[in-house]
């Protein structure tokens, strides 16, 4: 063997050696790279798994809330894909903490555990029924030709050109968003035995001239000499009772729609889809003897003349004034309202995802 190619094979041995190290290194970087993505798609699962456990948990809270202070207790459920785990523990007689836990691919086995704390509250807060405008969202208030006379709270912004036109006190408070959750059956109930109900056909027919809304905030009265509630006893104090107008759908009043009277309840179809929001949009002239609670925005576009909401309003996420419109609250009206009692259903106020770092090597 000359020394050319003794040369030749080293070189050949030195290529070799080093494509096989290359070639190695590449296929377990693939194979780690393939692990992450795997271990990364189990993180969402699991992540899933615990969401699910916590909705499953906020529905049971809804029909039962009644959890003993002393023990948590705990959902197990498992699915093809993994288990979720949710532990239910007491705060205050009005408020859970959950902490959901989804397994993959399974409790007792896991690979991927993640945890989400959510809160859950149950309650009307008792300045509840006390203002002109609640909004848990924004306030907007374009021109200066609107008048709001009453106390105005809201969550997140309050943007008013001119603030003149609000004679109460403006209070900010994130803490009441979300907007507290009606016990929408109860509000339902009360509403469908007085004929109040509107679903979206309906309403078309209100556009229509075909049907209308109550025109009176009172259902029945104390005053009007008739013994509404039939107990023998003529014109007592609980005869003061409001139309309760539940607006399966979105509520748009528009043009000179005269006077409508009532407490609208504008939720959509929440009681068969609970995430569902409706808005209340009010365009024209007219007035509204009542107040209205919408979970989404609620807006009124006052026109030449003039836009009356005398009540009070509720906004889950905007309440904008555009033009001429008056707020004002009514006590007589909202005293009426507290006074229907409708509780509180149970609802999510915030979570939060408890995971710890993604490993980044496996
Ligand atoms: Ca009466
Ligand atoms: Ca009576
Ligand atoms: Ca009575």
């Amino acid at each position: 063997m000359n020394k050319k190619k003794s040369a030749a094979l080293i070189l050949a041995l030195i290529v070799l050696v080093t494509m096989v190290i290359l070639c190695v290194s590449m296929f377990s970087r693939s194979i780690s790279e393939s692990r992450l993505v795997m271990r990364n798609a189990q993180a969402k699962q699991a992540f899933w798994l615990a969401e699910a456990g916590a909705n499953q948990v906020v529905y049971q809270l809804r029909s039962n809330f009644s959890v003993s202070p002393s023990t948590a207790y705990w959902v197990n459920s498992t699915l093809a894909q993994g288990d979720y785990s949710v532990q239910v523990s007491p705060i205050t007689a009005q408020t859970r903490t959950l902490t959901a836990h989804g397994y993959v691919p399974s409790k007792s086995n896991f690979e991927e555990e993640r945890v989400i704390v959510v809160s859950v509250k149950k309650y009307i807060p008792a300045n509840f029924y006390d203002y002109a405008i609640y909004s848990s969202g924004n306030i907007d208030i374009n021109g200066d030709a609107y008048s709001v006379e009453g106390k105005v709270i809201y969550a997140t912004t309050y943007d008013v050109e001119h603030p003149g036109g609000v004679t109460g006190t403006v209070t900010n408070d994130p803490l009441i968003n979300p907007l507290s959750r009606l016990d929408f059956e109860a509000v339902y109930a009360i509403s469908d035995a007085q004929g109040n109900v509107y679903d979206a056909d309906r309403i078309q027919d209100v556009r229509r001239g075909r049907d209308s809304f109550p025109t009176d905030f009172w259902y029945t009265r104390a005053d009007d000499s008739l013994d509404n509630d039939a107990d023998g006893i003529t014109d007592e104090s609980d005869e003061w009772v409001p139309n309760v107008v539940y607006v399966e759908t979105d509520l748009q009043v528009t043009g000179s729609f005269g006077t409508i009277g009532g407490f609208y309840v504008v939720v959509g179809d929440v009681l068969t889809d609970p995430e569902d929001t409706a808005d209340a949009t009010v365009n024209g002239v007219g007035t509204i003897e009542g107040a209205v609670y919408t979970r989404g925005n609620f807006r009124v576009n006052g026109g030449g003349g003039r836009l009356n909401v005398n009540g009070g309003v509720w906004a889950g996420n905007e309440a904008r004034l555009n033009g001429s419109a008056d707020v004002a609250y009514n006590q007589d009206y909202m005293d009426a309202i507290s006074g229907l009692s409708i509780g509180a259903s149970a609802q999510i106020t915030n979570w939060r995802d408890n995971q710890s770092l993604f490993p980044i090597t496996p």
